[in-house]
Parts: structure tokens; C-alpha cells; sequence
């Protein structure tokens, strides 16, 4: 079922009055709206992927103008949904980048509106041995809950008979004024493998500022970051982390954006920054059979 009668059934079955909606993205697919008191989220079903979090005074998430959802690449913007693999994968290297998932269509599982906020849950029903790469047995959750903030959860169950090892990201990109005005702290003192460099393990000095691109993975005490934007409407973003020990932060600069060739326009990279809570380099969960692995990222907005 496609089109306007997929997002009518889902409307039937998961749909919430004033608080769960699904109807026909302009970009070509089916979305989940939510809105709780005066914020507003966007969830395709192709990806599980977040494509807007507005909060009362702006758009927190950065999209590419190109982004499409019916174009069986990954949605560049926004929060993809980077499992069973970060990066490249360990072994087989003609895997995609990132995983499985980004490029297919989930199932909504559940739905909710409660006091706290509204929710959906997605999950993944393809794979099971029918996708080269995919862990015997593993199945993946995303449950997203707009409320005061936005939070979003990956779980993972191992539901083979072989232990699996994971690594995975919410690999979120903030919109921001302009990316010489941005700061990101709580990273200061962790270790970060600089990805620039070929791997190479460095320490970070208090606050992380872009002055070219930057693509790294910082190990350790990852639970409490803050996004700094201080250009015109300074604000800022409290990102809390949990079930990680791994954080990714990357801007392309200019030539890397303009090798992507997906970003909309030569001057993007100068509007987002990707803050990631992950399981990667260092950080890989190993699940035995019937185990079970949850990546949380909670997203508060301040003026
Ligand atoms: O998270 C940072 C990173 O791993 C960068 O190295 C860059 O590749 C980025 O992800 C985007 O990856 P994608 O496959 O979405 O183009």
C-alpha cells in the first residue's frame, strides 16, 4: 500500500488526535507528524528517520534542500539511523556506510499521546538473513517522544544464537546560524580519534570550534553535551546520552560538502553540525544471544 492510502490506514490504526498524524511528505514518502503544546516533529517511515523537531522558536534540525525519501539514498539532515554498523563495515567493506537501515522502510509499531508528550515507535522488519550483512536474528527499535524536548532510542535485541557486536549513531544534524559561531562543550578532556588522521588518538582542550572540517570520535565520559550557538539568536542544545561512551562530531567544510553533492547548496555546511550519540570506535556492544542494547539521546532546547 503507498501513497495517500498507506497514510490513511496508518491514520486509522496508530493515528492520536492532536497529537499523532500520518499523511503524504511532499518529498515522497510516508510521515508521521507530532505536535505536543506548541512543538512539532516529522518521522518518515523510510528510515525511521527524524526530519524535523520544531520547538515554539525555530527549526532545531538541519535538512538538505535535496533531501528526498523516495530516492533509495540516504536522507542527508536531520537524524539518521546509523545500524547495525558505524562508518565503514569491519569486515566487509562493499557494505554500505552506516548500515542497513537508513534505506528502508519501517514499520510503526506504536504509537502514543500522554501528558509527557507524544510518541511513535518504528521497527525494522526486513533483514533476518533476507540482507547481506544483517545479524542472524537482530531486530532494531526506534521510539522517538516529543515532549519538553526530543527523545529518541535505537534498541537493539539479539534475538540469534550467536553473540553480535554492535556499533551504531544517531547521527543528528543541528541547524545553527553559522558554524564559526558554534561551540560544543562537555567533550573537553576526552580522548577523540581524528578521523582526518587516519584514526590518530587525540586529547580535546576545552570547547570544540570549527575553523575546516572536522570528523572525529570521542571516547569516554559522553553523556552530557551542549551545543553552543552564538550567532544572531544565540541559543543553545543539551544533549544527554545514554547506553554510549562514544560521540561523533563532524562538519564537512566546504570541499567535503561539495564532494557529498547532496547538501542543496555550496554554502550548508555552514548552517549544520552533526553532534552523533553513538556506540563506535572504542565504544562496540557486544550482545549475547537474547541480549539487549538501548542508545538513548535527549534533546533539550534553550533560548
Ligand atoms: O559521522 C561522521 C561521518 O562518519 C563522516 O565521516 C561522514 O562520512 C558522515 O558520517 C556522513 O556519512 P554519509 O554516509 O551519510 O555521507
Amino acid at each position: 500500500m503507498v501513497g495517500e492510502a498507506h497514510a490513511a490506514e496508518l491514520d486509522r490504526r496508530f493515528g492520536k488526535a492532536g497529537a499523532v498524524r500520518f499523511a503524504v511528505s511532499p518529498l515522497g514518502g510516508t510521515v508521521a507528524h507530532l505536535t505536543w503544546r506548541d512543538a512539532e516533529a516529522t518521522v518518515a517511515l523510510f528510515g525511521a528517520h527524524v526530519l524535523s523537531w520544531r520547538t515554539a522558536v525555530r527549526e532545531q534540525l538541519w535538512l538538505s534542500p535535496a533531501a528526498r525519501l523516495d530516492s533509495g539514498k540516504p536522507v542527508r539532515g536531520g537524524i539518521p539511523v546509523c545500524w547495525p554498523w558505524f562508518g565503514a563495515h569491519e569486515i566487509f567493506t562493499g557494505l554500505p556506510s552506516h548500515g542497513l537501515v537508513r534505506t528502508r522502510q519501517w514499520q510503526v509499531t506504536e504509537t502514543g499521546a500522554e501528558s509527557h508528550g507524544a510518541s511513535i515507535a518504528l521497527g525494522m522488519v526486513e533483514g533476518a538473513g533476507r540482507i547481506g550483512g544483517w545479524p542472524e536474528g537482530a531486530t532494531a527499535t526506534v521510539r522517538i517522544v516529543l515532549g519538553e524536548g526530543l527523545t529518541i532510542s535505537l534498541e537493539t535485541h539479539n534475538a540469534g544464537s550467536a553473540p553480535m557486536r554492535l556499533t551504531s549513531a544517531l547521527h543528528t544534524y543541528f541547524a545553527v546560524s553559522d558554524i564559526a559561531e558554534v561551540r560544543i562543550d562537555g567533550l573537553g578532556g576526552c580522548t577523540y580519534l581524528d578521523k582526518l588522521d587516519d584514526g590518530a588518538r587525540r586529547q580535546q582542550q576545552g570547547a570544540i570550534r570549527f575553523a575546516g572540517e572536522v570528523d572525529r570520535i570521542y571516547l569516554g565520559d559522553t553523556a552530557h553535551m551542549r551545543l553552543h550557538d552564538d550567532g544572531p539568536g544565540a541559543r543553545h542544545v543539551e544533549i544527554a546520552s545514554e547506553g554510549s561512551r562514544s560521540a561523533v562530531v563532524w562538519n564537512p567544510w566546504l570541499e567535503k560538502a561539495a564532494r557529498l553533492g547532496d547538501m542543496g547548496t555550496a554554502e550548508a555546511y555552514r548552517h549544520m553540525v552533526c553532534i552523533e550519540t553513538a556506540n563506535a570506535g572504542d565504544d562496540v556492544v557486544t550482545l549475547a544471544p537474547g541480549g539487549r542494547h538501548t542508545l538513548t539521546a535527549r534533546y533539550t532546547a534553550g533560548r
